[in-house]
């Protein structure tokens, strides 16, 4: 997957024609490619939606809430490595983007929002639904926008996607004052871009891969600790070919889950807070981590001054920022992970010299073999969360995409559903925005509408979009989502158990009262609506949801509500001193063995 936007660029013809702001806008998207647009009108971007009514490349998709448009730009963007678009009014229609702005910024997904703005002599006033949403986004987008001449328009959406999909992609907004939509203007295409300053670096330096090649042919105990950002890269492939190449163990973290097969026996698993012991162990005793698209985030080192303490750190990112951020680097290199990959293959398919893993190998297996992920059944017959997963994805398969909420429902899902394929799971990962999984997977499915389209969702997130189930009945995306019923806020539940002395402050959702009835919900939105409470009746009821593909489908599992998310970091303690089940820690190799 690739986020070049040259080919659509190369088939447009020169052209110049007099018309308003607002056709400006449509066409300049017209000729961008897109395809797909969710948004919401209303006073200050009317004007966009009267050319867009006439459109017949770029439809417009209606949702029920503005986030929900700005998540399925995401699901959009994810699914198909384009950029997503979304589309607001001024004031309160563009506040509402500020959740999934803010949820692209952190997991660099390429979208681009546009918002209707005031007229421009009212801008700074206090007018009616005015609100600095430029101001607003400034810290959670990559670049924004301010336009108040209708002449800036064709070139700023250019711009706009440029900024989005190069470099490390992200979130890009451009506010439209009324009175430039209006106004009428020469439209030029294709516009000259005017962007002196921005020339992200994808060619890695060569000195730099010749380093890196030489710690990894020195080390006893390398890792190769992948994030999300060799998928965005396009480069799971590479990835692979060099893994096999070296024969180091990898280890896939919650963005990058898919990028490397899970049933690949060079898999460890996945990093962090609810990582498996095999991939948090490898971390911590080895002497040579390679990150790759990654960002030594909190979630995966713990704490901080105890992570991997023996590691020389190899650290490519395509954002110099991220770099000796958390961690220092002993060899920064800075560029596209597909370059740095490919470069590393080459310098090591051309020297001599390979590490010896055997022995470190042998730890590994140790610990793959002696602390495989598992859970706890319940003795009264009521339904494990975990199973439920396992279930879903043997019978939906690796083909499928899977998107997840926020909670205990989501670690489920990263743990328990085996991904074969790249970009295959997507989720709210820096943000953890609970409400993302209904909207993100209709602007997967939409993306990709060949494919099945899994949203794993927790009833406490379900509560938060699931009006978006209008949207898909309404425009025909037949999703199919996993409700898992655990009656509470599940993943705050289980820190109130572990920490809080079981003292569970206002995470009761009632919903054994059947308030809501997710069944009937489900229905209320022209849905079809299932409900599964045991396990004996789990296969039949996805079997049943995989059959109906002309409207979405809700499977409402009510599960066990003690069933908790393992093993664990707890917040802020060191990795070492991960448990695998309440009180039970993973006895470790000693590393000077
Ligand atoms: C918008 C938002 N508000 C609050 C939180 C804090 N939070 C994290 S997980 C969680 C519980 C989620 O409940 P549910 O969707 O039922 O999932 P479960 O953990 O039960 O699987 C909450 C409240 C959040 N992540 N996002
Ligand atoms: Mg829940």
């Amino acid at each position: 997957m690739s986020l070049s936007l040259e080919s659509s660029h190369a088939r447009n013809e020169p052209m110049t024609e007099r018309m308003t702001g607002a056709q400006a806008l449509v066409r300049a998207l017209e000729h961008m490619g897109v395809d797909t647009v969710f948004g919401i009108p209303g006073g200050a971007i009317l004007p966009a939606y009267d050319p867009l009514y006439d459109s017949t490349k770029v439809r417009h998709v209606l949702v029920r809430h503005e986030q929900g448009a700005g998540h399925a730009a995401e699901g959009y963007a994810q699914a198909t490595g384009r950029v997503g678009v979304c589309m607001a009014t001024s004031g309160p229609g563009a506040t509402n983007l500020v959740t999934p702005i803010a949820d692209a910024y952190m997991d660099s997904v390429p979208i681009v929002a546009i918002t209707g703005q005031v007229a421009s002599g009212a801008i700074g006033t206090d007018a009616f639904q005015e609100a600095d949403i430029s101001g607003i986004t400034m810290p959670i987008t990559k670049h924004n926008f301010l336009i108040t001449n209708p002449a800036d328009i064709a070139r700023t959406i250019m711009e706009a996607f440029h900024i989005a999909s190069t470099g490390r992609p992200g979130p890009v907004l451009v506010d439209i004052s009324k009175d430039a939509l209006q106004a009428e203007t020469t439209f030029h295409w294709p516009p000259t871009m005017q962007l002196p300053g921005y020339r992200p670096v994808t060619k890695p330096h060569s000195k730099q891969i010749r380093e890196a090649a030489k710690l990894i042919a020195e080390s006893r105990r390398p890792v190769l600790y992948v994030g999300g950002g060799v998928h965005k890269a396009g480069a799971a492939a590479e990835l692979r070919q060099l893994a096999e190449l070296t024969n180091i163990p990898v280890i896939t973290t919650l963005m990058a889950r898919g990028t490397f097969p899970d049933s690949h026996p060079q898999h460890m698993g996945m990093p962090g807070m609810h990582g498996s012991v095999s991939a948090v162990g490898a971390l911590q005793q080895s002497d040579l981590i390679i990150g790759l698209g990654v960002r030594f985030d909190d979630r995966v080192t713990g704490h901080l001054a105890s992570f991997a303490p023996h590691a020389k750190v190899v650290h490519a990112d395509i954002d110099p920022a991220e770099i000796s951020k958390n961690r220092h680097a002993d060899v920064p290199i800075v560029g596209d992970c597909k370059e740095v990959i490919s470069d590393l293959i080459g310098v090591i398919q051309a020297s001599e010299a390979r590490g010896d893993y055997a022995d470190w190998w042998t730890i590994l297996n140790g610990y793959k073999k002696t602390y495989p992920l598992g859970y706890e059944t319940f003795a009264d017959g009521s339904l494990a969360p975990q199973y439920v997963m396992e279930r879903l994805s043997s019978i939906a398969g690796p083909e499928a995409y899977y998107v997840a909420g926020v909670g205990q429902h989501q670690m489920w899902a990263a743990q328990f559903v085996g991904y074969e394929n790249p970009g295959t799971f997507i989720n709210s990962g820096g943000l953890g925005t609970m409400g993302f999984a209904i909207p993100a997977a209709m602007g997967a499915k939409m993306g990709r509408p060949e494919s099945t389209v899994w949203a794993i969702d927790g009833d406490g997130c379900f509560q938060m979009t699931n009006q978006e189930l209008a949207t898909c009945a309404l425009e025909g995306v037949p999703i199919k989502i996993a409700l898992i019923n655990n009656g509470n806020l599940g993943m705050v539940r289980q820190w109130q158990t572990l920490f809080y002395d079981q003292r569970y402050s206002n995470t009761d959702l009632q919903t054994t009262r059947r308030i809501p009835d997710f069944v009937k919900l489900a229905e209320a939105y022209g849905c079809v609506g299932l409900r599964c409470e045991r396990p004996e009746d789990v296969d039949a009821v996805i079997k049943k949801a995989m059959e109906i593909n002309d409207v979405p489908v809700v499977v409402d599992f009510v599960v066990h509500q003690d069933a908790m998310v393992w093993p664990m970091v707890a917040a802020g303690t060191s990795n070492d001193d991960i448990k695998i089940a309440r009180d039970m820690a993973p006895k470790w190799e000693n590393e000077d063995d």
